[in-house]
């Protein structure tokens, strides 16, 4: 998968090289490219915003740079096959199942905005050349894309195939039943006078499994009841 980032902020994204992802770039399963906004800018200021029409506090991000910055990566005159993400607190909620939507996708264009925002036509523009989606992490706001961006990549790039080493690890998850993830646990079987549940030592798998299952569901009523159907999260 190659992922292109379009930032003015380039050395937020040093911590790609770390970890899990930071692997799955050397051995060439995630093709991950930083561009610099302000490379695409030609006056001496390498100015990136202007004031919003109609007033109102804040900066926007002018669309000129914007636009040679996408000429560059997705040409004009065909339709990529490529999906081009603005991170913003307005748009629609990133979820393990567009995680999982964007992984099969060949080429992913992040375009971190900063400021209030960047001029709306920069969207409606690239829109006539790829697959355009405003996508915000939650209801709280960042102060641009960029860490918006690392946390997308990151959910959506462990999703690669070999990127995680175990793909059983996958599937075992929060959010990928639908439901939180069981308490885990390991050695030593007491710590500080707490003990680790006797089912999961007893060896009987299918009372594991029912343990497990029943954790998931109570935690999940407990702190993320919004997650589970209306008759089964009655006892909020
Ligand atoms: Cl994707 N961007 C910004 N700037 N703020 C956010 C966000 C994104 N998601 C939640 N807050």
């Amino acid at each position: 998968m190659r992922v292109d980032i379009i930032t003015i902020f380039p050395e937020f994204f040093g911590v790609l090289d770390v970890s899990l992802l930071g692997r799955a770039r050397r051995e060439s399963l995630l093709d991950l490219r930083v561009h610099d906004l302000r490379d695409c800018t030609h006056d001496r200021h390498r100015t990136v915003d202007d004031t919003p029409y109609g007033g109102g506090a804040g900066m926007v991000m002018r669309p000129e740079p914007w636009g040679e910055a996408f000429d560059a990566l997705l040409p004009e005159g065909e339709q990529h096959d490529a999906v081009v993400v603005f991170p913003s607190p307005a748009g629609v909620r990133f979820t393990q199942p567009l995680a999982r939507e964007l992984a099969q996708v060949p080429r992913l264009v992040f375009a971190c905005g900063r400021y209030e925002g960047i001029d709306a036509r920069v969207a409606q523009h690239i829109a006539g050349r790829a697959r355009v989606l405003e996508v915000s992490l939650g209801d709280y706001v960042l102060n641009g894309g960029e860490v918006a961006s690392m946390a997308m990549i990151e959910a959506i790039g462990r999703l690669v195939p070999g990127v995680v080493g175990n793909p059983e690890s996958l599937v075992e998850e929060s959010h990928e039943a639908g439901l939180l993830e069981h308490p885990s646990y390991t050695k030593p079987q007491v710590w500080r006078g707490l003990e680790v549940p006797e089912v999961l030592r007893s060896g009987n798998h299918g009372a594991i499994a029912a343990w497990r299952r029943e954790q998931a569901i109570e935690r999940t009523r407990r702190v993320r009841p919004d997650l589970l159907p209306p008759e089964a999260a009655e006892a909020r």
